[in-house]
């Protein structure tokens, strides 16, 4: 399959304009018992992203680029706009009633929004609110990342009922701040995708149903770190040159997953000497990623035979190996880390 067989298909139905506020309206038409609840977070998340677009494209003019001088959790440079984005959505969550818990990469703890156990207070949402941040200043892609989980009202401790498999995900998307900006959500019934119009302030549904190419000569991959991946990576790297693979790396991983979403090919942040467990955050990185590509019909393993949605967090800021994509480069993968023990 080609890129461009996956793209939209010209029928007479995709001549409707769909925002995405039309389009979680009908989702939720689809449920006659829904609250309401779980369509205000998916509006305050697509506020969220409009407000920090307008940011990251504002961001040299504003003279918000560069580090605060501060280091998150993972000790990491805070750049501005981290922060700006993070404020941006605890505010935009704060204000929907469904939210019971929000967690940030920029804050250690979760951040419990309301105490009340209520039956209404029923969701948590975790994202990374600028990721590839870095490379703001090069003026190259960065974006969002959310996870939605139903809160476990079993567990006492508020940061316990996190600590849920990716595969208990209702939702989960990214936001690319790209040449355009583009939304790309999965509730669990596929794979959608909106851009902005930067004219009318809305976004506009491009895609339904998304499907990645089960294959894709191109790989994606920090390989300076080669030296320092496990045996079977770079097996597979030697492997994949000799057939002729293409690299290709944005750096963000938003914008690396975007590509293979719409063109195949396997995005890898293996193990490396500096970070033995991979650098990427399970919960609101590789999680929400995993989500989307299955539901494109894709892999997203973090190891032979560790599907990463099956992974069992210990906590909310845990890393974890990813490898995700089409299915046959996944199985690729797979192979030589399983042949090279
Ligand atoms: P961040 O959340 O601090 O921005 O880091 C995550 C980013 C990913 O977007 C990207 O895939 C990776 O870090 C790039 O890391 P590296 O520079 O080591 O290749
Ligand atoms: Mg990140």
């Amino acid at each position: 399959m080609t890129a461009a067989a996956n793209l939209p298909s010209l029928s007479p139905q995709s001549t409707d304009i769909v925002t995405l506020q039309a389009h979680i309206l009908q989702q939720q038409s689809r449920h006659p018992e829904a609250t309401g609840q779980f369509s205000w977070i998916l509006s305050a998340l697509a506020i969220s992203a409009k407000m920090i677009s307008a940011h990251v494209r504002r961001a040299r003019l504003d003279d918000v680029l560069g580090a605060v001088g501060s280091q998150n959790v993972q000790g990491e440079q805070q750049q501005k706009l981290d922060v700006i984005a993070n404020e941006i959505l605890l505010r935009t969550l704060g204000g929907r009633e469904g939210v019971a818990i929000v967690a940030s990469e920029e804050n250690e703890e979760p951040v419990i929004l309301r105490e009340d156990d209520s039956a209404e207070r029923k969701y948590c949402v975790m994202f990374d609110p600028l990721d590839g941040s870095s490379n703001l200043d090069i003026c190259g892609s960065v974006g969002t990342i959310f996870s939605i989980l139903r809160k476990d009202r079993r567990k006492t401790e508020p940061k316990d009922s996190l600590l849920q498999p990716g595969a208990q995900q209702v939702a989960a998307g990214y936001v690319l701040y790209g040449s355009s900006t583009v939304f790309v959500l999965t509730i669990g019934l596929g794979v959608d995708m909106f851009v902005l119009d930067p004219a009318y302030g809305a976004f506009i549904r491009v895609a339904q149903g998304l499907k990645i190419p089960a294959t894709n000569k191109c790989y994606s991959v920090n390989e300076g770190n080669r030296l320092s991946f496990p045996a079977g990576y770079q097996q597979y790297l030697a492997w994949a040159q000799e057939q002729g693979y293409s690299s290709r790396y944005v750096g963000a991983m938003v914008g690396d997953v975007h590509r293979i979403l719409l063109q195949g090919g396997v995005f890898m942040y293996p193990p490396t000497s500096k970070a033995p467990k991979g650098k990427l955050r399970l919960m609101y990185e590789a999680n929400p990623m995993a989500m989307l590509v299955e539901q494109a019909g894709g892999k997203a393993y973090s190891g032979p035979g560790q599907r990463i949605l099956d992974v069992q967090p210990t906590d909310i800021h845990q890393r974890v190996p990813v490898v995700l994509g089409s299915t046959e480069e996944v199985a690729r993968v797979m192979e030589k880390l399983e042949s090279s023990g």
